[in-house]
Order: C-alpha cells, then structure tokens, then sequence
C-alpha cells in the first residue's frame, strides 16, 4: 500500500512586542482547524513561533529575558495547543524557547537556554526534540548594527545533535522524521547528518529578515542583493532534499515583525528538490502537500546510494576543522621530468599521515 502523507506548512504572519503568546496560539489553532478542513496529518509550525523573534532585543539580564521562554512542554501557554491537535488527531512541529533545568557537559546542573523544536504526533504525545546547532548572531550589544540578533546570547549550542526518529504520523504506522531549525537549512553537514539516519521528512521554520543586516553589510564590508535572499534560502533546502532523498516542510514567519521584514516563502519540497507548494502572502497562511514516501527511493537507490557510493575517507576535514585554511602554494617544479601535477597535489589522507 503506498506511503502518503498529507503535510502543512503554516507561516505565521508578524507577531509584534505586544502580542501575547495566547494570541500566537490562537492563530496557531486557527490554523490547524483549517489543516483539518484539508485533510492535513501533520502541520509545522515556523522557529520561535510563539513571540516576536525576540532575539533583537538586548536584555543585559539573562534573567529578564526569561518571559520568552517555555519552561515545561506542554506549558500553559501551548496546552490549548496540544488539546485543539489531539480533537483533530493531527501532528505538528512547534518550535520555541526552552529553559532546561539539567546537567552540562562539566555534570552541574544549570539553568540552561536552547532554541527548541518538538515534533507532537496526533495524539500529543511529544516524539522527539531538537536543540539548534547553527546559532547565527552575536552575544553582546554590537553597536554597528541597527537591529540586532542575538542568538548566541540567549541560547547555548544545541546538544541533542541532528536526530531521527520513526514513529507513527498521521495514517503512517511508521515515518522518519528529523528536524533544522532555520540557520541550520544553510549547512548541508546537518542535512548529510539527517540523510545518513534514513530521514523522509524534514520539519523546519525559520525567521529570515528580506535584506542582510549583518555588521559586514551596514559597515560596507559586503553586500548580498536582496532579491537573492529567498533564493539562497530555497537553493539550501531544495539542495538537501535532493541531495539526502527526503521531503522537507519549511515554514517562515513573515512580514513586518516589530519593525523589521521577515520575508516569509515557505515551501514543500519533495525529494527531487522540486518545490511542491510555496505560500504567496505575508500573512497566516496555510500552504499543503500530499508526500508519497516512495518518492525517497529513487535517490537513495542510485545516485545516493550513500552505502554503496560515500567515500568518508576523504571528507576528514568535515568533521576535523572548522575555519578554512589556506591551501598549498603550486610551485613550477625545476625538473620539467617532475611536472607530473599529481606530485603536487594534496591527497585524500594527507591529515591523516600528517598527525
Ligand atoms: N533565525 C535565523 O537563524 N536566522 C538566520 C538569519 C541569519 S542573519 C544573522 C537565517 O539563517 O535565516
């Protein structure tokens, strides 16, 4: 019998510094009645969905800043939520603010802040979370910027890695499932990571401003135009999807939040990388996809087939480095007799023979 799923991405339109978290969520459930209506089994939700991407905002107190996050999940804000998913029998992929009471890598338990994601099946029950990995931004108040981002002050490193789980989804018995949460979608490590776990369908969202507001660009450093930034952000999750054989659901938070321009785009992609629906407003708005899982096989039974074609020996510096370094200089060698280029050229294990 096939395999197919009925998914939805459900952009959020702005949610601005007044707005209450019970507003998010009733535009949330809003939403997911009408992915019933559409015979949706499993919705997505965007990054830090249930505020104003509130990592802008400087709080020179930690402690201040605690009002954005979850503590418990389900907590009393998302419980109406969970109950509206279980009435409808529908999953769903929530991400947020999480404050964890729990052990670092020293054995201290510690307050600790991640940018979260949990993926909720059709009877509420949570089946498996994620930590981001790939925090953009800075930590401190950078004055050259004129909005800032700082996730690197609000969150720690994500530590639960890139994991998949099967469990059951919608009509599916069994469905593996992963997640990113918006930076990540630009690293196709996290993507491989994914792919080397048999993932079918990656859940993600995103907060993504329309125009780059990095210090490089407000101090002339750089310059990316902006009608390229959607395109980087579909070129990234088209190319994983294709590249690792999976589905992914990639839900954006859009318009003008608290003043600065979200550019929303969120799409469905099957696993040829082919763009199956795309959301045209700035608003709530649902967009949806009916996903044959046999559509994973033709991928991974060729052209990546990882068993039978990955050569990890050559891709050490993947995990070994991570800045990049400045490759060996070609020198013209005296003795024309030497000029084979291959004596020159670095090889696959030269690291490895090195150290
Ligand atoms: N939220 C998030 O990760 N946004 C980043 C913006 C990067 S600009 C510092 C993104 O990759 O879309």
């Amino acid at each position: 019998m096939a395999r197919i799923i009925t998914v939805g991405a459900a952009q959020l339109g702005p949610l601005q510094l007044k707005d209450t978290k019970a507003n998010a969520i009733a535009r949330m459930i809003r939403l997911l009645e009408r992915a019933r209506v559409r015979g949706v089994e499993l919705v997505v939700f965007p990054e830090l969905a249930l505020t104003t991407f509130f990592p802008r905002h400087f709080h020179e107190n930690l402690e201040d800043a605690d009002h954005w996050f979850e503590q418990t999940m389900p907590s009393p804000d998302t419980e109406p939520l969970f109950a509206a998913a279980r009435k409808y029998g529908i999953g769903f992929h929530l991400g947020y603010a999480e404050i964890a009471h729990e052990a670092d890598e020293t054995g201290v338990v510690r307050k600790r802040r991640f940018n979260t994601s949990i993926l909720v099946n059709g009877t509420g029950d949570i089946v498996l979370k994620y930590r981001k990995v790939h925090l953009p931004g800075h930590a401190e108040y950078d004055h050259r910027r004129c909005i800032q981002h700082l996730e690197k002050r609000y969150f720690e490193v994500g530590n639960l890695g890139f994991p998949v789980i099967r469990a059951p989804m919608g009509g599916l018995s069994g469905l593996n499932m992963g997640m990113m949460i918006c930076n990540d979608r630009r690293w196709p490590e996290a993507w491989r990571v994914l792919g080397l776990q048999g993932v079918e369908m990656v859940t993600l969202g995103y907060n993504t401003p329309s125009t780059n507001q990095s210090a490089a660009t407000q101090t002339g450093g750089g310059f990316e135009a902006p009608h390229l930034r959607v395109a980087h952000s579909h070129l990234s999750i088209q190319a994983g999807c294709y590249q690792n054989a999976t589905f992914a659901v990639a839900t954006a938070k859009a318009g003008v939040e608290d003043g600065c321009e979200l550019f929303g785009h969120s799409i469905i992609v099957n696993p040829q990388g082919e763009i199956m629906a795309q959301a045209t407003s700035w608003d709530d708005e649902l967009i949806t996809a009916d996903c044959n899982l046999e559509q994973v096989q033709l991928g991974r039974s060729t052209i990546f087939n990882f068993a039978e074609h990955r050569r990890p020996e050559a891709y050490a510096r993947i995990t070994d480095q991570t800045g990049a370094v400045e490759p060996p200089v070609w020198v013209r060698p005296s003795n024309p007799s030497e000029s084979d280029a291959s004596s020159s050229l670095t090889r696959v294990d030269d690291r490895k023979a090195a150290s």
